[in-house]
Formats: C-alpha cells, structure tokens, sequence
C-alpha cells in the first residue's frame, strides 16, 4: 500500500478537505476531452467545479497526468485535457495501470473515477451519463465496464439516468443482478439523459440528499462493497422533446453501425453524432443536467459528512 504514493496525488486543498471531514465530490476527465467539443468542454468542467464550491463542497476533479493519477486539477490541467480532446487516452479500468507505470496522460471514465475517487477517500461523484449495456449487446458483448464499477467500488455516482444510445432495459437488468441499488431522485421513473422520462422504474424513489446520504452510509456500515447510482432528472425546463432526441439517436446509431464503429470509441462518436444531428441543442441539455447533478452530488457529500 506504501507504493500508492507513487501514483495517485490528491491536490493539497482536496487533501485538507477530506482530513477535516468536509465534503468533496470527484467529477470524471472523459466528459470533458470526449464528451464534448472544446471550449465548451473547458467552460463547463470549471462552471461544474463553481457551482459544487457555491453548494458547500470542494470539487475534486480526476485524471491521468504523466502517470499520476490525480485527484483534484488546476485550470491549467483542465484546459490541457480539453485542449488535448481525443488524443488523451481514454482511460476505463483496464488504462489505468499501464498509464501509470508509462507515465502518460488519461481521460478517466466512470469506472476509472470510481478507483481514484476509492483511493483518495472520495464517496461520491457527480457526472452526466453513466455507460451501459450497448443496444446490440446480445452479439457484440459491448457491456460498459462503469457497470461492473458501481458493483465493486464504493462510490455514490449522481448521473441524469441512463441515455438510449444504450439498451435501457438491459442496463437495469444487469444492475440488478450485480446488486446496484438504482435510486431515482424525486422520481419513481428512471430518467433517460436528455429527458425526463424512459419508461422503466428506478429501485426506488428518495427524495432528500439527506437520505441518499443515510442510505450510502447504511451500506458502509453493512461492509458491503460496492457503489450507488442517484439518477436525477434533467429539470424540465432544459429538457428536450421526446420523439426529436429519438430520432436523433435512432441516426446516430444507425450512422455507427454503417461505419463500423466498435468498442471504446462507440460512446464518443454517438454522443459527437448527436450534438452534430441536433445542431448542438443536446449539448445544451448535456450541460445543465451536469450542473444539476453537480449541484446534488455536493448536497449528497454535505449530508455524508454530517453522518461520519
Ligand atoms: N455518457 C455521456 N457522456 C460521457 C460518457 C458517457 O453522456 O462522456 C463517458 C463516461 O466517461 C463514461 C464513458 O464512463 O463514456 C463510458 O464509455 P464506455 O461505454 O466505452 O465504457
Ligand atoms: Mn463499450
């Protein structure tokens, strides 16, 4: 465990933060160099970590820097990553490790934030969308590895839902039998990204961050491994229309299965696609259901840290 040291560096002020008990909410590296195009992938990274420091909390965002991995970024290094976009690798799980002993960058995904935000201490992390099972999956086996994460690590991840560039159905299928509770906040419904609504129920509705955080610490008490998923709906007023984002995944997928589109860049490239098809009204929507999660995962850590 003494090795540690030699990979993962938590910023100073992320570091005091979790010494003296006050909340702090790691937030993901792969949205910002391949979940959206620069600079609003910049702007949006720093209005994210502003808005978790105006609801009480210190933002810890987390990357691959020369081999480090890091929790907690400048400005510098933000922009860096959103500069650098898809030529920072891509970093899920199975990255990690290699980066570290090369000593190369990485933009960490759901299951590799998981692992820092464990490491460092972090209990919960606030994103957009979270990966799934793929459409498809029964041939391709094109299964996100956050899934098996939210399993294993014990992280409260805040996300706006499942989007259905993803089989949904599927998605909840296989949390349920990796035993992931799925809350939905404020929601009996399982909300679907870009709207408010999928049609598939969450495991259950709570309605206060105050019990988000009750439940996460019931389950530390229990010793049980693993994560959660909060998944909060987009508000409605930034909420696109129903048939329209339809349709415009329906093209994206069609597009990516036409040109062969496998593996790890499948999920960029849909979400590139999308932004393209719809003139960038889903990136909109992308960035203030961030914010909005952004704004919960900080009153979700707030409420943990009363209870420790
Ligand atoms: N969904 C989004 N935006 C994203 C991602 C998913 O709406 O940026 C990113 C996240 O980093 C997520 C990753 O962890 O894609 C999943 O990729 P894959 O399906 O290859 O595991
Ligand atoms: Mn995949």
């Amino acid at each position: 465990m003494n090795n540690l040291k030699k990979y993962l560096e938590v910023s100073p002020e992320v570091q005091e933060a979790l010494a003296a008990n006050k909340p702090v909410v790691a937030l993901e590296s792969t949205i910002i160099s391949h979940g959206m195009p620069y600079p609003q992938n910049v702007e949006t990274a720093l209005k994210v970590e502003q808005i978790i420091r105006d609801n009480g909390a210190v933002p810890a965002t987390v990357a691959i820097i020369g081999g480090k991995l890091r929790a907690g970024l400048s400005k510098d290094e933000i922009d860096y990553l959103g500069k650098k976009g898809l030529s920072v690798t891509k970093a899920s799980r199975r990255d990690l490790a290699v980066l570290a002993a090369r000593g190369e960058d990485g933009a960490t995904t759901v299951a590799a934030t998981m692992i820092v935000a464990a490491l460092a201490g972090i209990s919960v992390f606030a994103t957009g969308g979270i990966g799934g099972v793929h459409r498809g999956a029964e041939t391709t086996m094109d299964i996100s590895a956050d899934l098996d994460e939210l399993a294993m690590t014990p992280v409260m991840v805040v996300c706006a839902g499942a989007k259905s560039i993803l089989d949904i159905g599927l998605t909840m299928e296989y949390l349920e039998t990796k035993g992931v509770s799925v809350l939905g906040y404020q929601t009996e419904e399982l909300p679907a990204f870009y709207t408010r609504k999928s049609g598939f129920k969450v495991d259950y509705r709570i309605d206060t961050p105050t019990e988000l955080a009750k439940i996460f610490q019931a389950k530390e008490d229990l010793n049980m491994k693993g994560g959660m998923l909060v998944t909060n709906p987009i508000p409605e007023e930034f909420a696109m229309d129903h048939d329209y984002i339809s349709k415009s995944i329906e093209d994206a997928c069609e597009e990516a299965e036409k040109l062969g589109i496998k593996g790890k860049e499948t999920t960029p490239f849909l979400l590139d696609k999308i932004q393209k098809i719809t003139g960038g009204k889903s990136l909109e929507a992308n960035i203030q259901l961030v914010f909005n999660n952004a704004a919960l995962g900080a009153k979700i850590a707030a409420e943990l840290s009363k209870l420790k």
